[in-house]
């Protein structure tokens, strides 16, 4: 006989699981949101917070709650769609558990245990944001960020980034490889593998960095080559897409969904910070890089793609949205996880050819506000060119 209260909660889950999203009425022409968030706390099954045994709890009490669920990567796999979410304890460490759904913006629910990873890096504290790549190399690979105490800092907070790696092909069995080696960053963070090998070699987006936050001398999103997945080491990483004065990435940026492939370019969506008095802000940008090079940027559509937007602004660490997984379906549609305030996960959906008409038609930013002013007044120039037709 379980807790009464456990049939309370049950009820009240079933009906968050069995919740039919619908499209907001939020219209940019992009890509639609969605009115409920994909994953949230309520997802996560009773059985990882209460101990169901009214010997040991007769007060059905949380035992180990979960504060967060939120940044996302995702996959289709044999007609399913699966999300591989960071999920943060009460004790604040996060981890990893894989959502199942039939369909990509409702009804995912975990599988019965969230991932136990290989315990090969004694000094890791923490683990997030997985990043899910189907190489044509065969494996799934997940990149996520392993982070350790920085030791050699008297500050208590201070903390060491690397990348930390798995594979699988079911997303149900995992192995550990070694965390990549960047030989000319100390820290990483946002590390992506890119589906297909460059030059016959695997590629990594990266995210240098000097420090655990601030990326210092980083000077954007970078690109680099390694020859052996196995004893993953990056020497040389070039800058891809660079932080710059006075936009949406100036305090730094990070890749975030594995590039899409189209027939104009990789598209890459990504998250960019700005600092204002209120604290660092996240938005999420896209831009294209070409087919056979794709560390070289051909396509920069001004500003930002998805902005934290009504309650999207409100959580654990507020005015934040991120992203760090996409599905891109052979029919051409595209749905974007992307996560409010570091506390719940929403879909927002698209299509390739209009991820293609945005990154490629939108203006660039002239990074100087005559310009924009300028910019701005060609188009409502020739609108009312147009609309004065229409009278
Ligand atoms: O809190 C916002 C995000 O901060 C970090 O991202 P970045 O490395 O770009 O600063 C990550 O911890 C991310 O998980 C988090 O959402």
């Amino acid at each position: 006989m379980l807790h009464p209260n456990y049939y309370v909660e049950k009820a009240k889950q079933d009906a968050v699981l069995e919740r039919k999203n619908i499209k907001s009425q939020d219209y940019n022409g992009v890509y639609d949101r969605y009115e409920y968030p994909v994953l949230t706390r309520e997802h996560i099954p009773l059985s990882w917070k209460y101990d169901l045994d009214t010997a040991t709890n007769p007060f059905f009490m949380e035992r180990l709650g979960v504060n967060a669920v939120f940044n996302s990567g995702a996959i289709e796999l044999n007609g399913k769609f699966y999300l591989v979410a960071r999920i943060e304890g009460n004790d604040r460490k996060s981890f990893f558990g894989v959502a199942e759904s039939d369909n990509p913006i409702d009804g995912f629910k975990f599988f019965d245990y969230p991932i136990l990873l290989d315990d090969t890096c004694k000094e890791e504290t923490n683990v997030y944001d997985m990043r899910l790549t189907q190489h044509e190399d065969g494996w799934i690979y997940g990149v996520f960020c392993s982070e350790s105490k920085d030791t050699k800092n008297k500050d208590l907070s201070s903390a060491v980034a690397a990348a930390g790696i798995v594979r699988t092909k079911d997303l149900k069995k995992w192995e550990r490889l070694p965390n990549l080696k960047t030989l000319r960053s100390p820290q990483q963070r946002n590390v992506v593998i890119h589906p297909e090998f460059v030059n016959g070699k695997y590629a990594f987006y990266t995210r240098p960095m000097d420090d655990f936050i601030d990326t210092g001398s980083g000077g954007g999103i970078g690109f680099g080559l390694c020859a052996d997945i196995t004893n993953p080491v990056v020497d040389e990483e070039i800058i891809t897409s660079a932080r710059k004065y006075h936009t949406i990435t100036e305090a730094k940026n990070g890749a975030g969904a594995v590039p899409i492939k189209t027939p104009r370019g990789w598209i890459h969506i990504a998250h960019g910070v700005r600092n204002t008095a209120a604290g660092l802000r996240y938005v999420i940008y896209a831009f294209a890089t070409d087919l056979k090079d794709p560390s070289k940027v051909i396509a920069e559509p001004s500003g930002m793609m998805i902005g934290p937007r009504g309650w999207e602004r409100c959580g654990d660490v507020s005015n934040v949205v991120f992203t760090n997984g996409a599905i891109a379906r052979s029919n051409g549609d595209v749905y974007i996880y992307y996560a409010s305030s570091d506390t719940r996960l929403h879909a927002a959906s698209t299509t390739i050819e209009k991820l293609m008409d945005y990154v490629f038609n939108t203006p660039k930013d002239p990074l100087r506000s005559v310009e924009c002013v300028a910019q701005r007044c060609d188009m409502i120039k020739k609108n009312l060119e147009i609309l004065s037709k229409e009278k």
